[in-house]
């Protein structure tokens, strides 16, 4: 594929924000901890008067599908700017000594999943919020590579709208189509650059703190597949009788733009294609994916409607081609293994009746991000802009100074603020 081409046939999208058609519950407890979230009310849907010819501007933003059905917005190809690691016990490397290799199986290869989850597994401790600690320890590390051409002074030191992780840019590309989670999405601006980190709902928190003994199984059984289906080097070969550590990442950086907004973001990537004549990532990269084997016509569609849209948005956007899919049965064996070509999910779900489509996805991403932009404008590392979703409304915000969502560390700010060499 062209590199410097767009992904897609595009045209400039031109968007406006769609008035507040439906009224959301502001009223929402959205912490464990019992803390109550409120988005302060006095600059919620008020729609001010506008001059003539700009579309009439809200303060929420429409989630509807309609709103977003045209022409696919320009998401130039993902290029790789750099990567990180994290090892066995979390800690930060700026190099790719947690690479992985995709060692191609047999068709039914009967792994069995279960195996070793309760003698030989270290769970990464999920009480801990990184935010986006290890993506600004990245920057920092690359910080003069990053420095743009044209803005090498201290004021602007770097050129992206954005910055986060890939998973929160999943999430938004769902949200029209998700009907059972909602999101909560912490924005500063500091230095010119937006950066974006989830807060967990109250909702989710409990949701994992009451997490059922076989979900927790389950969750073992998607990095157990992994273990199957990967080697550490190019030369060996995959070694089931190991640990399965989730502290462990290899993450990549990728950097893209969505129509006007210049994105930073970083995804774990579960392995790469071994062969040395494969492409320059991302498009070496490959997804694993575990799920459960498909029996009936009522399965398939679901498969499509759900699965296939969460896979798509998360490779799609750092422009990995490749999802390995293990579909296992009730007792966590593998019965199958079937490899999906992003570029080709449009096709399979063709027949779907009433199903998603990427074109809503990234034009819902693109208007959030330009609702960010107009109205996290205060340049502050301690403010805090708490953009809020539940299924069935608008996304709404609310403003927190010196609050305990502000998430850019001391460091990362000195770091930044410091004039470059
Ligand atoms: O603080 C947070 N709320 C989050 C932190 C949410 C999501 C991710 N993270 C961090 C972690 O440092 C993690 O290493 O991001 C890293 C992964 O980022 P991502 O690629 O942007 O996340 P996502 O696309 O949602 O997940 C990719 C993989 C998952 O694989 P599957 O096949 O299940 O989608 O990263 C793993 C998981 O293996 N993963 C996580 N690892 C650590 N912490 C987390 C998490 N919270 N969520 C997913
Ligand atoms: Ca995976």
């Amino acid at each position: 594929m062209d590199r410097h081409r767009s992904r897609s046939p595009t045209t400039s999208s031109h968007h406006h924000y769609s008035p507040n058609r439906r009224g959301g519950d502001n009223r929402r407890r959205n912490h464990c901890d019992g803390a109550q979230f409120r988005p302060s009310n006095h600059h919620l849907h008020q729609s001010s008067s506008t001059p003539r010819q700009t579309p009439p501007r809200s303060q929420t933003l429409s989630t509807r599908r309609e709103v977003y059905e045209r022409d696919f917005p320009l998401y130039k190809q993902p290029v790789e700017v750099g990567c990180f690691s994290l090892d066995s016990q979390r800690r930060f490397f700026n190099d790719s000594r947690q690479m992985r290799y995709y060692v191609e199986p047999e068709r039914s290869p009967s792994f069995d999943l279960r195996d070793g989850y309760r003698e030989r597994y270290v769970k990464r401790d999920e009480n801990v919020k990184e935010k986006l600690d290890h993506i600004l320890r990245w920057i920092v590390a690359n910080r003069s590579k990053l420095k743009s051409k044209l803005t090498t002074n201290a004021s602007c030191p770097l050129d992206f709208d954005f910055v986060t992780w890939r998973g929160h840019l999943t999430k938004l590309l769902t949200t029209p189509y998700e009907t059972r989670e909602g999101w909560l999405l912490a924005v500063t601006r500091f230095n010119g650059t937006l950066y974006i980190s989830e807060v967990e709902t109250e909702a989710a928190c409990r949701e994992r703190e009451n997490r059922p003994e076989r979900n927790k199984e389950m969750m073992y059984w998607g990095y157990k597949f992994e273990q199957y289906m990967c080697a550490d080097s190019t030369n060996s070969t995959p070694d089931p009788s190991g640990v399965v550590n989730t502290n462990e990442a290899f993450c990549t950086v990728v950097q893209t733009r969505l129509t006007d907004h210049k994105l930073l973001f970083s995804g774990e990537v579960d392995c790469r294609d071994r062969d040395p004549g494969a492409p320059p990532p991302p498009a070496c990269y490959m997804e694993l994916k575990t799920s459960a084997e498909i029996c009936t016509p009522k399965q398939r569609s679901n498969f499509h409607r759900f699965k296939l849209l969460k896979w798509w948005a998360q490779s799609f956007l750092p422009g990995v081609p490749r999802v390995v899919a293990g579909f296992r049965d009730h007792d966590g064996t593998v019965v199958s293994v079937e490899t999906f070509q992003i570029s080709k999910i449009s096709q399979v779900i063709k027949n779907e009746y009433n199903c998603w489509k990427p074109t809503v996805c990234m034009n819902f991403c693109c208007d959030f991000l330009s609702f960010v932009k107009r109205e996290a404008t205060e340049d502050n590392p301690s403010v805090v802009y708490l953009f809020s979703w539940e299924p069935h409304n608008d996304v709404t915000y609310s403003v927190h100074r010196d609050s305990r969502y502000s998430f850019l560390p001391d460091w990362y700010i000195k770091e930044i603020t410091r004039s470059p060499e």
